[in-house]
């Protein structure tokens, strides 16, 4: 007896008219970090991308509405390089997205995390969003395969960049582009807002999720694959270690939802060509 193919059981309660993955047109791009494109160029090759940086598919539903979240001072560069690749990637993924750029106003010490925290406050009057992507600007994907999506836990998008000979550095590293829902980020109680210049908001970030329950998920290394534009080193925050060590007294009070520490104010806001910009006052460094 010939052997017949087993037919597939099927899906149910999915809805079809969501948009499906074409794998076989995604896959590694060439990535050149030195060229530079202007947002003109990049507009020009994107023509669908409407103004704030925002794109939906035609003909299906896209499974999330994502909202990825840069960052931001002066990089301009950088800005110029991640945009020229996302656009094209995301629209190839065929996810309804729109871009927002968390740019810090000033010169104090730069905060990560409570600019994240802005940023997802912010992003409310343009959404709702289902998942959030917290992405550094300097961070360019190089597979199409690596979907910008969430799972239900903390997903580790970077899983393997090249500054970083493309593994993960320890365990709970949690730094550079990472995926969350919505309500799971509100669960956490977002980032914290204590952490003014570089260093260790990004493994507070992760003791958090853990506190929750939530997993760390990670793509394959050979897909969660970036490439990191060269730049100067910030200086450390001196307080940054210790800070980190008392998380756990501090989480449930320090992010999204303390008054005393998430405090900022908005100077600029436009919907650019590209992206939508946000440039907020976040109020002295400590
Ligand atoms: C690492 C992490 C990053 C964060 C940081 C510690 C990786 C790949 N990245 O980044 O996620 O945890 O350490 O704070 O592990 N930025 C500006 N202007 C500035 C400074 C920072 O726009 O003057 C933004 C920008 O989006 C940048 C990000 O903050 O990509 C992280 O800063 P970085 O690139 O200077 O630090 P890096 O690469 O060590
Ligand atoms: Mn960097």
């Amino acid at each position: 007896m010939p052997e017949t193919l087993v037919k597939s059981p099927g899906v149910t309660g999915v809805d079809s008219s969501r948009c499906q993955v074409e794998w076989h047109k995604l896959g590694v791009r060439q990535i050149d970090i030195t060229e530079v494109p202007n947002f003109n160029v990049t507009l020009e090759k994107n023509p669908e991308v409407k103004v704030g940086g925002h794109w939906k598919p035609q003909g299906c539903v896209s499974w999330q509405k994502v909202a990825i979240v840069i960052p931001y001072r002066d990089r301009d560069q950088h800005l110029k390089i991640l945009l020229s690749h996302l656009h094209p990637m995301l629209n190839r993924q065929k996810i309804e997205y729109r871009i927002f750029v968390i740019e810090q106003w000033g010169d104090d010490k730069f905060n990560r995390g409570k600019l994240m925290n802005a940023g997802f406050i912010e992003s409310e009057k343009y959404g709702p969003f289902d998942c959030f992507i917290f992405h550094d600007v300097d961070l360019v994907p190089e597979n199409d395969r690596n979907l910008y999506l969430c799972d239900n836990h903390l997903r580790h998008l970077s899983s393997a960049i090249d500054e970083m000979r493309y593994h993960v550095m320890y365990y709970n590293y949690a730094g550079g582009v990472i995926a969350i829902k919505k309500d799971r980020f509100i669960e956490v109680n977002g980032f914290a807002n204590s952490y003014w210049g570089w260093g260790n908001e990004d493994d507070d970030f992760s003791a958090r999720t853990q506190e929750k329950n939530l997993l760390l998920t990670r793509p394959p290394e050979y897909i969660g694959r970036f490439k990191m534009v060269r730049h100067k080193k910030e200086s450390r925050n001196a307080h940054g270690n210790d800070l980190f060590f008392g998380w756990r007294g501090r989480w449930e009070t320090d992010g999204l939802n303390s008054h005393k520490t998430m405090n900022y104010s908005i100077l600029t806001e436009e919907e650019m060509p590209l992206y939508t910009q946000i440039s907020v006052d976040l109020g002295p460094s400590k």
